[in-house]
């Protein structure tokens, strides 16, 4: 069985202000290439096929049409796709009837009381375990294992069994994702290995945008990742997985197959980070026929100049490039930078001096008018203590 594994398409995803629909069709019809070239038995989308729960309707036509055009590639597919945190799950069922004459299942919700209705059998290839995004204690317990019990039963041919999640998994590699633990990534906490159940060959997961096999477990569980960033902290490369199993038991074998970015996103320095003056000079050396999106990496020792958005655009004006964003960082001040007084020293400085002292060990700009303030300040609490 020949898969093509893929997710998190973030279909509708606009970076800064900037709509990304010429990207999105281009991994589109990429995508449609490959399967015309490969001709897979199936595709799986492990969720996240949009980006929000309420795609505009030139994203959702955006998306039918790929898929319509997807199964005329390769009209013997079948086409697996679930929902993940960023969709609508219950919006799955509008056409999940029609879609079926193309030969594509979509399954939005977890219906426990139709365990059924996530396998998909097809004959003389394999199966289909598919499974949507669901909060951890909507799954029901032992749901992955009882579904796989049941194509057990029924698999007496020894045929591959592939199973689709949408979650986070103990161990993988998150980077790239905001809000990240290892606990939890993207508000989804992480699953142990275990809780899969035993039976499938391959896992196809989606949720992390990094793509991976999940160590230690033989490459059976694998995110596919992002075919096309979704933010300027995935810097790495994007990918669908062609993924074949030869049956039942067998260690599955992988082809990685890279989808370009028409319009890729760049940070200005690549790695680590430049001072706002370097940062500028590498904005004006970028070759002005690229229509990257930029963001420069900055660091500064407490503020931007006023005006710095402006300035970067400005140099950009003349270029293909659009600049997003300024990513500042400041130096990191783990142990005070001041001598430490003893407690003569202490005694004798005097309360201005001793929060001077302060604001500079702290990097905070303690200026004439924050030194007034602070005068007024103590004036009124000498003025208390005399009282
Ligand atoms: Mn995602």
């Amino acid at each position: 069985m020949k898969i093509l594994h893929t997710s998190d398409w973030h279909l509708g995803h606009v970076l800064y202000g900037y709509d990304r629909s010429v990207e999105q069709q281009s991994m589109l019809e990429q995508i449609e290439g490959i399967i015309k070239e490969e001709q897979p038995d199936a595709m799986v989308v492990s969720g996240d096929v949009y980006h929000t729960s309420q795609p505009s309707t030139t994203v959702q036509t955006m998306f039918t049409e790929a898929i319509v055009a997807m199964h005329e590639a390769c009209p013997t597919m079948t086409i697996v796709i679930t929902a993940g945190n960023h969709d609508s799950g219950s919006k799955y069922k509008i056409f999940k009837t029609p879609w079926r004459a193309f030969n594509v299942h979509s399954i939005g919700n977890i219906d426990k009381n139709n365990p059924e209705s996530h396998i998909i059998q097809m004959p003389g290839k394999g199966f289909i375990v598919a499974v949507p995004y669901a909060y951890e204690r909507t799954i029901p317990e032992g749901f992955f294992q009882q579904l796989l019990d049941k194509v057990e039963e029924r698999n007496t041919d020894g045929l591959p069994v592939v199973m689709m999640a949408h979650t986070t998994v103990q161990g993988c590699n998150f980077t790239g994702h905001d809000n990240a633990s290892e606990t939890s990534v993207g508000g989804i906490d992480s699953m142990p290995h275990d809780a899969f159940g035993k039976g499938y060959d391959y896992l196809a997961l989606g949720h992390i945008h990094h793509a991976q096999f999940i160590h230690d477990t033989n490459h059976r569980m694998r995110y596919s990742g992002t075919p096309l960033a979704v933010s300027f902290d995935e810097t790495y490369d994007h990918s669908v997985s062609l993924v074949e199993i030869s049956k039942h038991g067998e260690e599955p074998k992988l082809t990685v197959i890279p989808i370009d970015n028409p319009r890729p996103l760049v940070n200005l320095p690549s790695e680590d980070t430049a001072s706002w003056e370097r940062a500028k000079e590498l904005l004006k050396d970028f070759d002005n026929d690229i229509p990257a999106y930029i963001r420069l990496n900055v660091q500064v020792e407490d503020f931007l100049p006023t005006g710095a958005m402006e300035e970067a655009r400005s140099i950009a004006s003349d270029k293909q490039c659009r600049v997003c964003h300024i990513n500042t960082t400041r130096p990191e001040r783990t142990h005070s930078q001041a001598k430490a007084l003893t407690v003569e020293e202490l005694q004798k400085i005097s309360p201005l001096n001793l929060v001077k002292r302060y604001a500079n060990d702290k990097n905070v700009v303690f200026d004439k008018k924050m030194e007034d303030m602070f005068n007024e300040v103590l004036a009124a609490l000498q003025q208390q203590e005399r009282n």
